[in-house]
């Protein structure tokens, strides 16, 4: 096999050699800078108290220690670089700051931190970043590429390092050979190839010779990370707009980045106690008296469990924020019923809701009148075909409409419903070519560090799930602050872990699907969700016993340990 490959990668060179193919497409590693950037030839370099800024033809960039460990790296085409904003690191660590030596002599800008070596290529900015001891721990192989508005950058990827995180993509834990972007997407009955899928955290960890450094892409726009899929010995990232802004950092220990990443992101609330027991679910119990069978059921049969959950048919037309009152003729008696038997309740209360004017449904006539949903380019509010059918969608990058989301919550807390289930916040849309938003739906942006601005969807797409849960999980706090919120996400991003547990979504009830849960909670964990689980049996499908009784074992080990199914399945 290998005499095979290099023989033939052998022709393979030759081959793109006759052809005399440009430097970009051939299977050279380290093109010239001036075939890349022809207008970088002279670079100046301004000093900073805790970095260095370049400029170089029409590119700025600015290395900073924000910690002698953590580096933020920005660049941009033009004088100025991209606002000091971020919806997924924290204001403190962005503000955080240490002063650095200034190390600068031949070819190379560059300082030092009590921990860290950097060094910037005068003539291609490549970056290269050492321990104190020398040992490079992450060094650009090729100049950043732009393409109107994409960037992508180019890093040398060592036949012995290995790559985590990246949330819940599923394959192998080590993501080496593996390439993936980063769009959220209802991705029902995914398989071990689909991609993307629910999520998107645009972080990794890579591990080398007992080295572990972190690396997060603070973009929320489109962005694909390649590890060494499209080029042997390089691994690359990047994003189809929006700003270069990245954090690297330093462990050595993989324990001591997923520290950092934390400080940088912030770190899960803590849970009420119940929520970590085992929880009861399915797509849907019709009724309140089959969810009072059910809990009966497990607690006759000595069968533990904490909490019983409500899929969307307990409301009204799946309507948010309604009953259904012919099959739940007395919802908070239901609710009390359960309590006293040490059951908590968690109700699904989806983001779309129903588009209907003149109908008393205070969600929409709320809504309306504050302006909350998110428009059409032409100024009109963008609807979209959902579960109640056509729908409106909350524009939760403005503060004002979270807190308006998070009252709607009153009335169900009120009746003692403690957990809540964000669901379909890619979002999910069904008449939509793209099975979400248009590109071109315009939202809001109200929050501090970013100029009060319009948005397009491309650029708040793989945030919206997470401002859902951020909304929910402020609301809750707001209606009881000395509660401990329990709120369950499907879509999120990098920060998201401070708002919500989540779940990989529409698995399916086969072997296969138990063995993946495994590395995909894990590469969550390292991306900073501690609060984790699978659909334990499988989403999609009917498990056989044995593999359902498999599944509650191993899922016992797992932080969250939910049982739960699609319609028409087996109970
Ligand atoms: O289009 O609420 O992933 O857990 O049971 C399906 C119904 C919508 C998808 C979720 C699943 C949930 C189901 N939802």
């Amino acid at each position: 096999m290998r005499l095979h490959r290099s023989f033939y990668a052998t022709l393979f060179a030759l081959f793109l050699l006759l052809c005399q193919t440009s430097a970009m497409d051939s299977a050279q590693l380290t093109p010239s800078a001036a075939e890349l950037h022809p207008l970088v030839r002279r670079a100046t370099m301004s000093p900073l108290p805790n970095g260095i800024e370049v400029q170089a033809g029409d590119l700025l960039l600015k290395v900073a220690a924000l910690r002698e460990d953590v580096l933020r790296i920005t660049m941009a085409r033009g004088k100025s670089l991209p606002e000091d904003a971020s919806w997924a690191v924290l204001a403190d660590a962005r503000r955080s700051s240490v002063p650095v030596v200034i190390d600068t002599g031949g070819d190379q800008f560059g300082f030092r931190t009590h921990a860290l070596i950097v060094a910037v290529d005068k003539k291609t900015l490549e970056l290269t970043v050492r321990d104190l001891a020398g040992n490079v721990l992450e060094q650009d192989v090729r100049p950043v590429r732009f393409d109107s508005d994409a960037f992508r950058m180019y890093k040398s990827m060592p036949l012995d390092e290995h790559y985590f995180g990246l949330g819940d993509k599923t394959g192998p834990l080590d993501r080496r050979n593996e390439a993936f972007t980063l769009w959220n997407t209802d991705a029902y009955r995914f398989q071990e190839s689909t991609d993307p899928i629910y999520k998107s955290i645009p972080y990794f960890m890579t591990y080398r010779a007992g080295r572990a450094v972190g690396i997060l892409l603070d973009n929320t726009w489109r962005t694909s990370f390649d590890f060494g899929k499209e080029s042997a010995g390089i691994y690359s990232f990047g994003a189809a707009a929006g700003p270069l802004d990245y954090y690297l950092f330093y462990g050595p220990s993989p324990k001591q980045v997923v520290e950092t990443y934390a400080w940088l992101t912030g770190t899960p609330p803590l849970l009420p106690l119940w929520s970590l027991g085992f929880q009861q679910s399915r797509y849907s119990y019709m009724s309140q008296a089959r969810v009072l069978e059910v809990a009966g059921r497990l607690r006759a049969d000595s069968i533990p469990a904490d909490a019983i959950y409500l899929d969307i048919d307990y409301q009204d037309k799946n309507r948010p924020f309604t009953v259904d009152r012919a099959a739940f003729p007395d919802l908070p008696g239901m609710i009390a019923k359960l309590k006293a038997d040490n059951f908590h309740v968690v109700a699904i209360t989806d983001l779309h809701i129903a588009n209907l004017p003149g109908h008393d449904y205070f969600p929409y006539d709320s809504g309306v009148a504050g302006d909350q949903f998110v428009k059409n380019p032409d100024g009109t509010v963008y609807t979209g075909k959902v579960w109640p059918g056509p729908s409106v969608f909350p524009d939760f990058t403005r503060q004002q409409t979270r807190a308006w989301w998070g009252s709607l919550y009153r009335d169900l807390r009120h009746i003692g419903i403690d957990g809540f289930w964000n669901d379909m916040n890619e979002p999910s849309i069904f008449d939509s070519a793209t099975f979400t938003m248009p590109e071109n739906v315009v939202h809001r942006i109200d929050e501090p560090g970013f100029a009060t601005r319009t948005a397009t969807h491309a650029e708040i797409h793989d945030l919206y799930g997470m401002e859902n849960s951020r909304a929910t999980f402020e609301g809750l706090r707001t209606l009881d602050p000395e509660s401990r919120p329990f709120v369950l996400t499907r879509a999120t991003f990098a920060g998201g872990q401070r708002y919500a547990a989540t779940w990989t979504g529409d698995n399916s009830s086969s072997w296969n699907h138990l063995r993946l849960a495994t590395p995909m909670l894990e590469n969550l964990g390292l991306s900073g969700f501690a609060f984790v689980g699978a659909d334990v049996g499988g989403y999609a499908g009917t498990p056989t016993p044995e593999l359902l009784t498999k599944w509650l074992e191993v899922a016992a080990f797992q932080p969250i340990e939910r049982d739960h199914t699609e319609k028409g399945s087996g109970d």
